[in-house]
């Protein structure tokens, strides 16, 4: 595929008003979701829900693209449609989660590299062929008493220019994301220093491993202070951090930006984004690939029995439509009460 191509993929994922479903759980983390609603993780249990999140009513305006994982791309609707099938054909580009985790970093302790390299060029041809358009890698980095050391930040981007260039070999878009975690008790300014290095770092060796950045997406965190911490950050300065950071660090001729949520509340991942957005002209397009924040109310709406399954949808459409505004700067925190 030429990069005109790949350029036209990344540029409908981040097409205006719209975003990214993040539903590539791996089979140990949608146990954890689903043990928040008691529900037993088995593969048609997963089926069930993913179906419910695809083919909610009206959402498919407000989502471009939806990351699965190895297992969904292969599960098809109760009907016996595949889902990238049945997503390509609603207008949604199919993507898959391509990393097989982050691991221990030999040497570093408490540092992760994110692995998935073997067999991947011949993992992306089968993909293409199931239907998938783009792809997903993610690098974790976590900020904590004496990391990140600058030796996991490399090996993680290198990962990722290795990811991104195999992809695009294939006639896939890359979804690159560097996740530098909320989890510590940090400020917002060693977010902003810590997101900075590592972006800057992802795209020297982006730049050196031929990675066309016309025919990507950026996926990254928030500048937000860590969970823990005693500091309080009010939207307006997660924007104006957030925003600093990514014109100093991501060239103009990526198309796109789609953020993770990372923790933060719904509510809170919506009210950022369109901060931001609001405060343009931008040099990208900046929009959502949430997970959590797309699919916590759907999920708990839900609580896995049939009785919940269109209230399940409702939730997540409002989420979509709702972050659909934030893509274009036009979401107010008093649109929660009457969204619904
Ligand atoms: C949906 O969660 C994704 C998969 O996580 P595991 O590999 O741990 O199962 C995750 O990569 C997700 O796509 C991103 O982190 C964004 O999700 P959030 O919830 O942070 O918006």
């Amino acid at each position: 595929m030429n990069t005109a191509e790949l350029s036209a993929i990344a540029r409908s994922l981040v097409a205006k008003s719209r975003g990214i479903l993040a539903a590539d759980e791996s089979t140990s983390t949608i146990k954890k979701r689903f043990d928040t609603i008691k529900l037993e993780s088995t593969e048609e249990n997963r089926r069930i829900y993913r179906e419910m999140l695809f083919s909610a009513p009206g959402a498919q305006e407000y989502i471009s693209g939806v990351i699965m994982y190895d297992e969904t791309l292969r599960q098809k609707t109760k009907d016996g449609v595949p889902f990238p099938i049945y997503l390509a054909k609603n207008g949604i580009v199919p993507g898959i989660k391509v990393d097989t985790g982050a691991k221990p970093l030999a040497g570093f302790p408490g540092e992760t590299i994110t692995e998935g390299l073997d067999g991947l060029r011949e993992r992306l041809v089968e993909y293409h062929q199931l239907g998938a358009r783009f792809a997903k890698w993610r690098a974790v980095i976590d900020i904590g008493s004496g990391i990140p050391n600058l030796y996991a930040i490399e090996a993680n981007a290198e990962g990722l220019a290795r990811y991104a260039t195999l992809c695009q070999e294939a006639g896939i878009v890359p979804i690159v994301e560097p996740e530098v975690l909320m989890d510590g008790a940090h400020s917002l300014e060693r977010c902003e220093e810590v997101t900075n290095l590592v972006l800057d770092r992802v795209f020297a060796r982006l730049f050196a491993a031929r990675v066309s950045l016309e025919g990507m997406v950026l996926k990254p965190n928030m500048v937000v202070p860590g969970k823990k911490s005693p500091q309080k950050s009010t939207p307006e300065q997660v924007a104006e951090a957030t925003l600093r950071t990514l014109k100093r660090q991501v060239p103009a001729a990526v198309p796109g930006i789609a953020f993770l949520s990372g923790g933060q509340s719904p509510v809170d991942a919506t009210q950022h984004l369109s901060l931001m957005n609001a405060a343009g002209p931008l040099p990208w397009a900046l929009t959502f690939s949430y997970g959590r924040a797309l699919q916590e109310n759907a999920l708990s709406a839900w609580g896995g029995k049939p009785a919940g399954y269109s209230s399940g949808q409702q939730a997540l459409f409002v989420r979509a439509k709702l972050n659909g505004l934030a893509a274009v700067g036009a979401y107010k925190r008093a649109m929660e009460s009457s969204a619904a």
